[in-house]
């Protein structure tokens, strides 16, 4: 059979993939490419959404989009991130199963925006009322606060999330949302001491600085430089300058009194002011008596478990700020929690043992594994030391990379630093730089320190550091952020597998942040690295299709006098009705329980080849009618 592909596609590309014929690479690139340029941002692979960043504001998300999406079937309209979002959503409510929607992209491909849209679709068509008004709004708007707080401009991403982020939104039977939970996972917080080049400190520090009534920066003391936040530039206030300012959406949405908002953006106020302190003896940091960390060579006292050891002030003043920031975030997450949870929340079981996971989680053999081990051994450990033990233990291991042991297959690798190590991840190589690796694990908050600000007259500040009661010392050495990250994930996942999987696959068009660009080597790397392709072809290979029986019933019953224009009956037995009308091969399908699967995209290609000549005969039919009435 020959295929015919319509005037339209030719034009604007297919909006699923699995009819675009040849696949290979570069029709696949055609494709979006054609569709890139015809304002046609997403295109199906199956049920899964490809969504490529416009870097520009497209009218495609109004409230009549919205409308058009509402109740529909996933391939009666254009792709778009709304038929996914409807689907999941009349699944959840319909048929009671749970929906996860998994977002994945490189930095600034959309994800977040992505994730946003999901969620002001799911706002509007979900039930109306008050208290779900209520409910829906505090959803939406716990996104600005944690954007505040937990993103930053990147070279890649001008607003970059610098946390994982996951959010839970629970509905009742008739499709209601009940309330919510936010679980964060680590964010990054060296960000708040140190800068990558070219990039700059979280939000909030600018936002606080350029946005803050004159009062409060008197009151906080806040002068013109500060070392954490240097970068300050009038790009800011246009984050800044929404319809309300992060002030208000604290308190009038996340339901802080005046008093708890004031006391956060004191506790930002001192991690900036924290930055300056040059440790002279008279300086002092918002209630906390610097002399009780102090000694008399200003170096920081520091309590590592039971010893008593020195070292730079300077390292002890970031790692505070360091922690002052983090506490802060993760209480704000608390809060916010609180104040979009109506219900209890349980979390369910599950495992994931992929050959990369292993390499990085193994208990005794894992990367993290031996990073922990090397923080907790006695003597001196440096990131060498912990290099070294990679080399030894991962050295045969096929997807590690490194040019230090001896028998490594890398040792003329010069692009292969002595200093790093690299592992092949599903996504690509990636290069790690073993530098600060032992500081970053160990995040080490020295006793002394917990004390002193618990000791502190804030009362925010005192609550963020509970271990600093000296009647709850406590000798237990904290989790290592690589253990926590573990942890965090392994929860994560977890709960995922217990939900109904929905994929949107984000391509960054082009490195500039420019609308309008298409830069096909980058999107052939994205494409890659996703595996899209190869998502392609299993589905030709195996079953190209699979649909439930009614949507298909309702997509093509026009095709058969016995079906249409109402078929009464199960849907399944429509369809079978359909197909044997049809004479499509019986080799050629699959009945499933709920679904038809097709083996061949041909035998789709015909449907919609006969679908398509009969909408064009009504349509001849309906002018002729009409024609006959003038
Ligand atoms: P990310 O979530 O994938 O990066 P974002 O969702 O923050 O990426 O997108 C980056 C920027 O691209 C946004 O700030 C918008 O300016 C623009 N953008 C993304 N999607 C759209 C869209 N659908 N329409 C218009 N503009 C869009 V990171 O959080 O760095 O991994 O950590």
């Amino acid at each position: 059979m020959e295929v015919k592909t319509s005037l339209l596609d030719d034009m604007i590309g297919v909006g699923d993939m699995v009819l675009l014929e040849p696949l290979n690479e570069d029709s696949f690139i055609n494709n979006l490419k054609k569709r890139f340029d015809h304002n046609e941002v997403y295109t199906y692979i199956g049920s899964v959404v490809i969504s490529i960043n416009p870097y520009r504001p497209l009218p495609i998300y109004t409230p009549e989009k919205v409308e058009e999406y509402r109740n529909r079937n996933f391939y009666e309209l254009s792709p778009h991130i709304f038929a996914l979002s409807d689907e999941a959503y009349r699944s959840l409510r319909d048929q009671d199963k749970d929906q996860c929607i998994l977002i994945t992209g490189e930095s600034g491909a959309g994800k977040t925006e992505a994730s946003k849209l999901v969620m002001s679709y799911v706002a509007a068509v979900c039930g109306k009322g008050a208290e779900v008004n209520q409910v829906k709004e505090q959803l939406l708007q716990s996104n600005p606060v944690l954007e505040a707080f937990g993103n930053a401009k990147t070279v890649r991403n001008d607003n970059s999330s610098r946390f994982g982020k996951y959010m839970d939104i629970e509905f009742d039977f008739k499709g209601d949302p009940l309330g919510g939970v936010i679980s964060n996972y680590l964010l990054e917080k060296s960000r708040v001491v140190k800068q990558p080049r070219g990039e700059r400190n979280f939000h909030i520090f600018y936002q606080i600085l350029s946005g803050a009534s004159e009062d409060f920066l008197c009151k906080c003391d806040t002068c013109a430089f500060f070392r954490y936040s240097s970068l300050m530039d009038h790009s800011t206030r246009v984050l800044f300058s929404g319809k309300c300012s992060i002030f208000q959406i604290i308190v009038v949405i996340v339901g802080f009194m005046d008093h708890e908002t004031q006391s956060v953006f004191e506790v930002v106020a001192a991690v900036l002011k924290l930055g300056n302190i040059e440790f002279k003896p008279e300086s002092r940091v918002n209630g906390l008596d610097e002399s009780k960390i102090k000694d008399k060579n200003g170096k920081m006292r520091l309590a590592t478990g039971r010893k008593l050891v020195s070292s730079p002030a300077y390292y002890a003043r970031d790692a505070l700020a360091k922690n002052l920031y983090s506490r802060l975030f993760s209480w704000l997450v608390t809060r916010i929690n609180e104040s979009i949870k109506g219900i209890e929340w349980t979390h369910i079981e599950y495992f994931n043992n992929a050959i990369i996971c292993d390499l990085i989680e193994n208990n005794q053999t894992g990367i993290l594994a031996m990073l922990d081990e090397e923080c907790l051994r006695p003597g001196t450990v440096t990131d060498d030391t912990f290099l070294e033990k990679l080399n030894q233990v991962c050295a045969t291991h096929q997807h590690f990379e490194s040019r230090m042991s001896k028998c490594s297959r890398f040792l003329n690798d010069t692009t292969l630093p002595h200093s790093c190590f690299r592992i092949q991840h599903y996504a690509g190589k990636v290069m790690y730089q073993v530098e600060g690796f032992v500081d970053k694990n160990n995040d080490l908050l020295y006793r002394d320190l917990s004390q002193a600000m618990w000791k502190a007259s804030h009362s925010l500040i005192k609550a963020l550091f509970p271990e600093g009661n000296p009647a709850k010392i406590n000798l237990k050495r904290p989790p290592t952020a690589g253990s926590q990250f573990k942890a965090s994930v392994a929860t994560l996942m977890k709960n995922l597998q217990t939900k109904n999987p929905n994929y949107i696959r984000c391509i960054k068009p082009n490195d500039k942040k420019a609308a309008h660009i298409f830069n096909d080597a980058l999107v052939c790397h994205q494409i890659r690295y996703l595996g899209l392709l190869e998502n392609v072809r299993v589905r030709r290979a195996g079953y190209a299709f699979r649909q439930a029986y009614e949507p298909c019933l309702e997509r093509y019953k026009m095709l058969c006098k016995q079906t249409w224009p109402h078929w009464r009956g199960p849907a399944r037995t429509g369809v079978e009705v359909l197909f044997n009308e049809l004479e499509i091969p019986e080799e050629e399908f699959s009945f499933g329980r709920s679904k038809i699967f097709i083996r061949n995209p041909r035998t789709l290609f015909k449907l919609e080849d006969l679908r398509k000549q009969r909408l064009e005969d009504l349509a001849t039919l309906i002018e002729k009618i009409y024609r006959g009435w003038k």
